[in-house]
């Protein structure tokens, strides 16, 4: 247990043996939940298994997940991008990936929710219906960034737990309010989602030249939060994703290489990360997109990837977006997030380049 965890909604230190247990009512207010005395361990156990706890720590006091700081200090992963590049997609299929207990294990992970309410709910209503029936995600409303969801994830290799919060922020919500975005002073691991469809040229010809806007806002605050201004690179891991990459690969022959020749095992293996990252590298910047760049020029160590959430373009049918071929399949998506794992020490001491995980 750490005795003390940065919170990521106020970002004050909280003591985690001291903060109060609480449980949320049906109206939304939290009521304290203390162990009767003598309560038998498996009672107190599931009475306290939706538990939250209570941050006094600044303004309203507000509720952290009852184990968020049971593992240490949480890993918390932001996923950056404008409005509509993908990233709740991403989240959802990465999300997805995680809860393959089969697939985990290979990795020596067991993946569980932190928040075991707020992650069924997750699993339930976006990602099952999202992977399963091939329903498109609503999307998020601009509003402060939130937890999407928090996992436990306890590695085989390293001996250690590790929570791990995910965050989905509102790009436009980014945009007009730099000054209110206290979660990024706690991340501890970013996720950039480059749309290629906002880049120009690539997959028609409108969109931007000079990169994503939500990019510059995080990396500058997260400067200038952290004392990093004036310094060539932050020490924060980041996986830059070309998203949506279905749009790009049956033209583009750097990012077919990727799609082609590879396979579900390939997925789970990061010794072509470096490979990748130099592909996606070449590719953004011979195609007019250095722009979107910028977090692997600030960002130290970060890697770059290709990915597609969804594998093909989804149709709109009575205002809700659909997969035409009845499921979504999503093509490394999962391995942006190991390799942020690698670089965040949960999958234990990894060569990104040549050599063997864990
Ligand atoms: N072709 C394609 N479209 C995608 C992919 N991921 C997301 N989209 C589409 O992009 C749009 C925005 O996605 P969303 O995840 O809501 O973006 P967010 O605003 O960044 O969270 C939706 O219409 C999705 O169907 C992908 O991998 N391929
Ligand atoms: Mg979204
Ligand atoms: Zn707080």
């Amino acid at each position: 247990m750490a005795a003390q965890v940065r919170c990521p909604i106020c970002l004050n230190m909280v003591d985690w043996a001291r903060a109060q247990t609480v449980t949320m009512t049906a109206d939304n207010r939290t009521e304290p939940l203390v162990r009767r005395e003598g309560e038998d361990d498996v009672v107190w156990s599931q009475r306290t298994l939706n538990a939250y706890r209570l941050c006094e720590g600044g303004g309203e006091p507000h509720v952290l997940p009852g184990k968020y700081g049971d593992f240490g200090q949480p890993l918390v992963i932001g996923v950056v991008g404008e409005s509509a590049a993908g990233k709740s997609h991403l989240l959802a299929a990465m999300v997805g990936m995680l809860s393959d207990a089969d697939r985990m294990s290979r990795l020596g992970l067991v993946v569980g929710g932190l928040d075991l309410k707020k992650h069924q709910e997750y699993l339930k209503n976006v990602v099952r219906p999202f992977l399963d029936q091939g329903r498109g995600i609503p999307g998020t409303p601009a509003g402060p960034p939130e937890f999407t969801d928090a996992l436990w994830v306890h590695s085989s290799r390293t001996r250690r737990n590790f929570a791990v919060a995910f965050f989905d922020v509102s790009g436009e919500w980014l945009a007009n309010h730099e000054a209110e975005v206290p979660f990024l002073g706690a991340a501890g691991a970013l996720v950039f989602v480059v749309d290629p469809s906002r880049i120009r040229g690539l997959t028609g010809s409108s969109g931007s030249v000079t990169g994503d806007p939500s990019f510059d806002v995080v990396l500058n605050k997260i400067a200038r939060l952290r004392g990093y201004e004036g310094e060539e690179f932050m020490p924060l891991p980041a996986a830059v994703v070309v998203g949506k990459s279905d749009l790009l690969r049956h033209h583009e022959a750097l990012v077919e290489r990727w799609f082609r020749d590879t396979s579900p095992e390939e997925e789970l293996e990061l010794h072509t990360v470096e490979a990748e990252s130099e592909d996606a590298y070449a590719f953004l910047s011979s195609r007019g997109a250095r722009g979107w760049l910028a977090p692997f020029a600030r960002c130290a160590p970060s890697t770059l990837h290709f990915a597609t959430a969804t594998g093909h373009g989804a149709v709109e049918e009575e205002g809700v977006q659909r997969s035409p071929q009845g499921g979504f399949a999503p093509r490394r998506a999962l391995k942006p997030l190991l390799a942020l794992f690698a670089m965040c020490g949960v999958l234990g001491p990894t060569d990104l380049g040549q050599g063997e995980v864990g």
